[in-house]
């Protein structure tokens, strides 16, 4: 079980949001310090898994509903390419440990991971 996190908070609706997708198990909000035209989270509603190798061993269907949830908000908000980033461990970057996806799209850099 992931310890609560910021997200986990927004999960619970303790911290408002733009939600700009929900399903049953998942939602998408913007990025609080976007890096790119368009930078949406998307982030499962458990607080189970803290990231995407534990959600990929414990419920792939989650995972594939996650990526099913990026391609919609790509679609919505840009010409529906996107680059999806998932930050695994503080050295790789990871600072929220609640499983979450960077939904990246809108004029990204040619060549850059
Ligand atoms: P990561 O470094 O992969 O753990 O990404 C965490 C992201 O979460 C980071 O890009 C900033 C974003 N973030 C942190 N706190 C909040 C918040 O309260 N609201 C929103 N919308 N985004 C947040």
């Amino acid at each position: 079980m992931a310890e609560a996190t910021i997200f986990g908070k927004i999960v619970a609706g303790e911290i408002p949001v733009e939600k700009l997708a929900e399903t049953e198990r998942v939602i998408a909000f913007p990025d609080i310090a976007p890096q790119a035209p368009v930078h949406i989270l998307v982030v499962p509603k458990t607080t189970e898994y803290a990231n995407v190798t534990e959600l990929a061993a414990g419920d792939p269907g989650l995972l594939a509903e996650m990526v099913a949830v990026a391609q919609s908000v790509a679609n919505e908000h840009s010409d529906g390419d996107y680059r999806l980033i998932f930050n695994t461990g503080a050295n790789a970057g990871q600072t929220v440990f609640h499983v979450h996806a960077h939904v990246l799209a809108g004029g990204l850099e040619e060549g850059s991971l």
